[in-house]
Formats: C-alpha cells, sequence, structure tokens
C-alpha cells in the first residue's frame, strides 16, 4: 500500500530555471520517410528478450555532452525539416512558480534510468535508458514490480515513451530510429527514423510531440511519423533548453528540464511557458556525479488520464510520487 506522505507543501517563489550551459540550437530535423513497417529496416532487429546486462555503458549519461542539438547527420532515413518561422513571443515577465503538495509515495526500481512514463488504461509503463540497460517495462505502481519487460540490445539508449491507442512508442537517444510495439504483447511491431536526438515524447491525442534537448518541441503523425511543424518554448521570451521528459496534462504539455527540479508547464500553440512546478525537496538523493554533472535527477512525468491523478519520479529514484499543485 501507498505510504502516505507528509502533505506539506513546498514553494520557491525564485525566477525561472537556472539555464546552465547556453546551448546552440543548429537545425531541428524532421522525421521522414513515414515508415512504420518492421520490414522496412535493414539493420537487425535491436529488441532482444534475453541478455542484456545491467551494467551501465559507455556514455550513459543522458545529454552529458550538453551539446543538446539535434544534428546527427547519419540519422537512418530522417529528412531534415527546417524549423518553421514563428512570432516572437512577447516578453511579459517570468512564468509563476507553483509548489506541490505530496499525496503518496511508491516504490520506484532505483535501477531505472527514468526516461519515459506514461499511463494508459490504468497501466503504468516506463522506459529505461542507459546503454545495456534500456529496456521497455510495465511497472506495478504501488510496489514498483516490473510486470513486463523487454529489453533493447546494449547498443541502444531508450529515451521517451508515449501511448497511442494499442501501441507504445519508443524512442532513442542517438541512435536515429524509434521503436514501435503492441502495448499488450510487447512485441515490436515497427519502427521509424528519427533524424537528431530523442529525448522525450507525448502524445496530445491526435499529435506525438518530441523533444530532443533543444529549446522546440516537434509534432510528429502518430501514424506516419512525419514532421507536422515545431514550436519554440520560451518564458518571458527566452528559450528554454533541455526541455526532457514530457506529458500532456489538460491542455498542456509538461516538461521535465534537465537536470533541473522543475516542471515546465508549456502551451503547444505558442511555447509559451505558462508557469513552472518546482519540486525541489520532494527527495533527499546523493547525486551521482558523471563529468560533476548529477545524473540522478527528476525526471518522468505521469498522468493518468482515469483518475486524473499525477505522478513524478526520477531517475534512479528508490520513489515514485504522487503530487498535486500548489498555486
Ligand atoms: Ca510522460
Amino acid at each position: 500500500m501507498p505510504k502516505q506522505a507528509a502533505t506539506e507543501s513546498h514553494r520557491n517563489p525564485s525566477p525561472g530555471p537556472s539555464r546552465g550551459l547556453v546551448l546552440l540550437l543548429v537545425t531541428i530535423f524532421g522525421v521522414g520517410g513515414g515508415i512504420s513497417c518492421a520490414g522496412c529496416a535493414k539493420a537487425a532487429d535491436p529488441v532482444v528478450e534475453h541478455g542484456a546486462p545491467t551494467a551501465t555503458g559507455p556514455g550513459a549519461a543522458n545529454g552529458t555532452g550538453a551539446n543538446g542539438t539535434a544534428a546527427n547527420e547519419s540519422a537512418g532515413g530522417g529528412v531534415a525539416e527546417p524549423v518553421q518561422p514563428q512570432a516572437p513571443q512577447p516578453a511579459v515577465g517570468p512564468a509563476p512558480v507553483h509548489g506541490y503538495r505530496v499525496l503518496a509515495e511508491f516504490t520506484h526500481d532505483f535501477r531505472s534510468f527514468t526516461q519515459g512514463l506514461v499511463f494508459a488504461e490504468g497501466q503504468l509503463y516506463e522506459s529505461a535508458g542507459k546503454y545495456a540497460a534500456s529496456d521497455l517495462r510495465r511497472v506495478d505502481l504501488v510496489t514498483g514490480e516490473v510486470l513486463e519487460r523487454r529489453r533493447l540490445a546494449g547498443n541502444y539508449f531508450a529515451e521517451g515513451l508515449a501511448a497511442v491507442g494499442e501501441r507504445l512508442i519508443q524512442l532513442t537517444w542517438q541512435n536515429g530510429k524509434a521503436f514501435v510495439y503492441d502495448r499488450t504483447t510487447f512485441e515490436k511491431i515497427g519502427e521509424f527514423p528519427l533524424a537528431g536526438e530523442g529525448w522525450g515524447l507525448t502524445y496530445d491525442g491526435e499529435r506525438l510531440i518530441l523533444s530532443d534537448g533543444t529549446e522546440y518541441l516537434r509534432f510528429l503523425d502518430p501514424e506516419t511519423f512525419a514532421q507536422l511543424g515545431t514550436v519554440r518554448v520560451t518564458d518571458d521570451g527566452r528559450p528554454i533548453q533541455r526541455i526532457n521528459e514530457l506529458e500532456f496534462v489538460r491542455g498542456e504539455v509538461w516538461a521535465n528540464i534537465w537536470q533541473t527540479n522543475r516542471i515546465a508547464r508549456i502551451d503547444p500553440q505558442t511555447g509559451r511557458v505558462n508557469s513552472w512546478v518546482d519540486l525541489t525537496g520532494i527527495i533527499d538523493v546523493n547525486p551521482v556525479l558523471v563529468g560533476g554533472e548529477p545524473q540522478n535527477v527528476l525526471n518522468g512525468i505521469a498522468f493518468e488520464p482515469i483518475t486524473q491523478q499525477l505522478y513524478v519520479t526520477g531517475k534512479n529514484w528508490p520513489k515514485l510520487f504522487q503530487i498535486e499543485v500548489v498555486e
């Protein structure tokens, strides 16, 4: 049973998030080809059922390259798409920062380098990253037990995850492709080329929404995976980069910002950050550093559409939290 956690609310009125390094956006590449058939892939099936070791591999730190760019010339079949012109958003002052209240806490598999978290028909699904440790899993919300797992081959680094009907769509970080699974059987039923990096993924009921570490969100057709458009994410006119795990929540795109305690609540039409949720203090973990940068950070937002409940976790966190926002 979930342990009822303290209901103390947390607020942080400080202005916008630390921007970290100023990232250079090169080009947003699109997804081309509209391929969804497994037979279209020339490479061997990268998904294996067994045998992937759990040791972390080289370059296991997602995004620690910190270039945040979407450039990947070798992306299989990916077709570069120009960033669509977008009227600059007028500066209206920084978006407000909200606090949170923990309603319940649950066990989370601390071995999971969480990259995607999503509910579908009452079931919780997670994408775990890192080389030689990536998988797709169905998880017991309360116990954290892995109920179903499909490991990826060791050279793949899994990223964002979205549920579209009976399918699950899973990104990879720098492997230039995304995978499509049958949500019930976990069988891989397709893949498509992904130009640039894959970070976060969600579905708004009509379009897939993808982040790639830059300040842009890409919109993809959920059937053909063609790129439909992009939007630049800004707060008070300033670009917000390192947009990571995503969740579509009541008309907004909620986004973890890599290596921060903050969730941006983004208007998908304008890209403007409507508000922030600051989750500072939600968990006390010793930072695991790679290249001097913390890795076990907040990442993972899942909105349960049936119960309208909101859940968050982090990479290698031992806990998953049900929260509500305190405005
Ligand atoms: Ca999510």
